[in-house]
Order: structure tokens, then C-alpha cells, then sequence
């Protein structure tokens, strides 16, 4: 096998895992290692992310990615955007919030009594979501914030245990809400209270953060001086990197838990038309800007699914979607999936109804009119946002790309495809890793060349599948 190897972990809302690749100018080869579930732990004040079991489970994938493949020369790591944790001398104080946590809403009403989103907007170009970072600073508990000395995005906390130096990787950075031109906005840090000492130091996609800690070498068998390479850890930014598109041309669809919808600008837009449809400019890789919106993705149904099987009632949910795709998309409600209370966790077949019952909709009746309305109501969300992703951005689309497991989802796909009269490319499902894996395969100079030279290695392959408007 030709290139070199590089390993990824990948930490989603819902699993883990660590995966190899080999990659080389004609060879882009993963392998996945390790996939762990990632539970969200309900206790105490909150909804908390369980970040030591995620770390251990990490070390374990690395332990057997290095046993598999001793020759790895890089690790890079990606997660989720927006949570943090609080450090002081290298402790963590207490345990990383979910973004799904309720105590976001306090810190949205603390922020916009000293500034709007409109003004926010205009300094870091984010679109207004509850549980950006700045408004979970604005709730944290000030005790804590004061004997702080470190905030870590949750790929950087994972960063410091392997290496032991603390970064704010750009992309993830971005999300916080904090950042103006790619540097911290201290103005904006001040204005709202946030101690700027806090703050690490920027690093960008590429930039090598330092070497495993010897004590973490050892223990999963790894040479002493591995570098860990910053990577685009923010997870969409990584994904952006491996959707094999002509950006001039083209809109994503990143879909997992959520489907970030938008194009590639090479700066931000920062219009009133952009404010008004609420996208929000996030760093991508080589200064990139991933110009989308958060629509609600497949967490609705996945969610729905968990309820059901909670309940006692196992799915499977191929037979279900395949049932689902029989019904007529006219016999099945078509709701606001963007409507904020689908966004905690719980019963959401119960909030589909109350949505029907507000707006004098038949429910739907059958666990597969259930699954249909939330594909339908997710293909028009999908589909009304690449619109608006085109006529903020002056993008001609003319292909809409599906990665990440919602590439998965026939129905979803081809739905998307007949709504939006555009084709779309499904693939690959894997996106996410592939450009954590890519951005270190370059940086170790494996592969050489611009984000078009790497897309067009994904599209080489992993060429995606075509669906066509109304086959
Ligand atoms: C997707 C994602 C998304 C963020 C959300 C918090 O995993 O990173 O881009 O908005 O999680």
C-alpha cells in the first residue's frame, strides 16, 4: 500500500471513533479502529458530556490503531463545536455542559441585555444559536470563571491531555462567538465579562501542537515523539474539507445529529440578507468560510427512534425508512423541524403533534408516517436553506453534496434531490475523518496542494452516488 499513515479521532454528538488512514497522492484508505458510544450523563446542575470516558475510549482506539499500524506519524482530533472546559494549573474544574443543557437560555437573555445579535453578528459573523459559547459563558458560574485560567474547546481539551499544551484550534474557535478576523476579539471578550487570560493561543489546520506526553506514549505504545496536528477539529470544518465539490458551483449538506447547509466563500458575508437568514460565517481550513445555517438534521428522527425503543420497541430503522418511502409524501404533515422545541432531548412524536395541533395539521398515525413527516419536513428545510445559501452567497448551485450518515438515507437524499429540482451527490459517509485525516496526511506531506487538490482526491476515491430530481 502506497502513502503514509495518519490517525483520527472523531468524537460526534452521538459516538466516537478512531480511525487510520493511509494516504498518498493516488490513495486515500480508512480504516475505522474503534467507535464508541458517546452518552450524555444527566446529573447534578445539567446535561453533561462525559469527556474522561470519551478520552479513555480514544486512548484505546489509538492503543489498537498503533498495534495495527505502528508507521502513524500524526494524530489529529475533532469534535463537536461550542463546549468547553474550564481549567485551572492544568485541572479540570468540574464537568464539560451538553449544548442541549437548558441553562444556555439564561446566558442568551445576559448577553443580548448588554449587546444584540445584530451587533454581535456584525463583529463575528455567527448566526444566532442559544448554546453558542459566548452565551455558555455568560451562565457559567462566576466562581468557577474566576479561578479559571483556561477554557478548552472540547478537541483542544483532548489536545492538552495528549500533549499537554493548551490551543484554540481557528475552526472550532470560530464557533465560540469570539473571534473577529481569526483572532480573539478582545473587545468583545471585555465587553461581556470573559477574562481574557482564559483565552489560549490560536493555532490553524496544519499547525503541529506539540508532541505526546511521554507518560501518554507509553501508554498506548506510541513512539515518543508522535505529533498531535491541529486539524480542522472543529467536526463540520473537517467534513467541509473532504465534500468533493466544486465549491463555485456547489452546496453541502453536512448530516449527522445536525445538517449544516451552506457553501465555501472565500470571505465572510456579513450582509443584512445574511443576518436576516440567519447563516453564520465559521472558519474552515486554509482561511476558508463555511457560510451555512444549523438546520436540525437527523437528530429529530434518531431521537424519535430512542423514544420508541425506550419505550420497548425495537426499530429497524432501514425497514422503517423503506416503509416510509412507500407513503405519499401529500398523506404525511410537513412541520417546522427548525422550531426550537425540537431541540432538548424527549418525546418528540408528542411535539409533532402539538406542532400539528397548533397548526390544524393532521398528526401523523404510524411509526412510519412519523419517520416520512420528519424526512419530508427535513428535505424542505434542507432544501429552502441551499436556496438561501445561493442568494446570500451569489452561488449558482448546481450540485447539492451529502455527507456525512444522512448520505445514508436513500429517502432523505432523494427527496432532497425532487424538492430542491437539483442534483444531489450522496457521500462520502465518512467525510468528517477523511478531512481530519487529510489536513494531517499534508502536513506531513503526503499529499501536497490546495483543498481543490484534496477534494478532488476524495472524488477520485470516494465517488459519491447521484440521485436525480424526480427519478
Ligand atoms: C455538528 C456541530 C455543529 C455545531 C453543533 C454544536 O456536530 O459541530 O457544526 O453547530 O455540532
Amino acid at each position: 500500500m502506497s502513502g503514509g499513515a495518519v490517525a483520527a479521532v472523531d468524537l460526534g454528538a452521538t459516538s466516537g471513533r478512531v480511525i487510520v488512514g493511509r494516504v498518498g497522492p493516488d490513495t486515500l484508505d480508512v480504516r475505522q479502529v474503534a467507535r464508541f458510544a458517546n452518552t450524555p450523563v444527566r446529573a447534578g446542575v445539567g446535561l453533561h458530556w462525559d469527556v474522561l470516558g470519551l478520552y479513555g475510549d480514544a486512548l484505546d482506539g489509538l492503543r489498537e490503531a498503533l498495534r495495527t499500524e505502528p508507521g502513524i506519524a500524526s494524530i489529529g482530533v475533532d469534535s463537536w463545536a461550542v463546549d468547553y472546559a474550564l481549567l485551572r494549573d492544568g485541572r479540570m474544574l468540574g464537568t464539560p455542559f451538553h449544548y442541549r443543557d437548558e441553562r444556555c437560555e439564561r446566558g442568551v437573555a445576559a448577553v443580548h441585555a448588554r449587546m444584540p445579535h445584530a451587533e454581535l453578528f456584525a463583529r463575528n459573523g455567527l448566526q444566532f444559536l442559544p448554546f453558542t459559547t459566548l452565551y455558555q459563558l455568560a451562565a457559567e458560574d462566576p466562581a468557577l470563571l474566576e479561578i479559571a485560567d483556561t477554557a478548552l474547546l472540547i478537541p483542544d481539551l483532548i489536545g492538552f491531555w495528549l500533549t499537554g499544551r493548551a490551543v484554540a484550534e481557528r475552526t472550532n474557535a470560530s464557533t465560540t462567538g469570539l473571534l473577529h478576523g481569526g483572532a480573539w476579539d478582545d473587545d468583545l471578550v471585555d465587553a461581556l465579562g470573559v477574562p481574557r487570560g482564559i483565552l489560549p493561543p490560536l493555532v490553524s489546520p496544519g499547525e503541529r501542537i506539540g508532541m505526546l506526553r511521554p507518560d501518554v506514549a507509553a501508554s498506548i505504545g506510541a513512539r515518543a515523539d508522535l505529533p498531535v496536528t491541529a486539524v480542522g477539529s472543529h467536526d463540520t470544518a473537517s467534513a467541509v474539507v473532504a465534500v468533493p465539490m466544486q465549491a463555485e458551483h456547489a452546496a453541502y449538506i453536512s448530516c449527522g445529529t445536525w445538517g449544516l447547509v451552506g457553501v465555501e466563500v472565500p470571505q465572510p458575508v456579513l450582509t443584512e440578507a445574511a443576518l436576516a437568514a440567519n447563516f453564520t460565517n465559521e472558519g474552515g481550513a486554509d482561511g476558508r468560510v463555511r457560510l451555512l445555517h444549523n438546520v436540525m438534521g437527523l437528530w429529530v428522527l434518531t431521537e424519535t427512534v430512542r423514544g420508541w425503543e425506550r419505550a420497548g420497541t425495537a426499530i429497524d430503522l432501514p425497514a422503517l425508512l423503506t416503509e416510509a418511502a412507500a407513503i405519499d409524501p401529500a398523506a404525511v404533515p410537513v412541520f417546522d423541524i427548525e422550531d426550537a422545541r425540537f431541540l432538548p432531548p424527549g418525546d418528540m412524536p408528542a411535539r409533532i403533534d402539538a406542532w400539528c395541533a397548533e397548526h390544524s395539521l393532521r398528526p401523523p398515525r404510524t411509526r412510519a408516517e412519523y419517520a416520512r413527516a420528519i424526512v419530508e419536513s427535513l428535505a424542505r428545510a434542507f432544501t429552502e436553506t441551499v436556496d438561501a445559501a445561493s442568494r446570500v452567497s451569489g452561488v449558482d448551485v448546481r450540485a447539492i453534496h451529502i455527507v456525512g450518515g444522512g448520505a445514508l438515507n436513500e429517502l432523505l437524499c432523494q427527496r432532497v434531490a425532487d424538492r430542491s429540482g437539483i442534483p444531489v451527490l450522496a457521500g462520502p459517509v465518512e467525510a468528517t475523518a477523511l478531512g481530519n485525516l487529510l489536513i494531517q496526511a499534508r502536513a506531513a506531506g503526503f499529499v501536497t496542494g490546495s483543498l481543490e487538490a484534496l477534494r478532488d482526491l476524495v472524488a477520485r476515491t470516494h465517488a459519491p452516488r447521484r440521485f436525480t430530481p424526480g427519478a
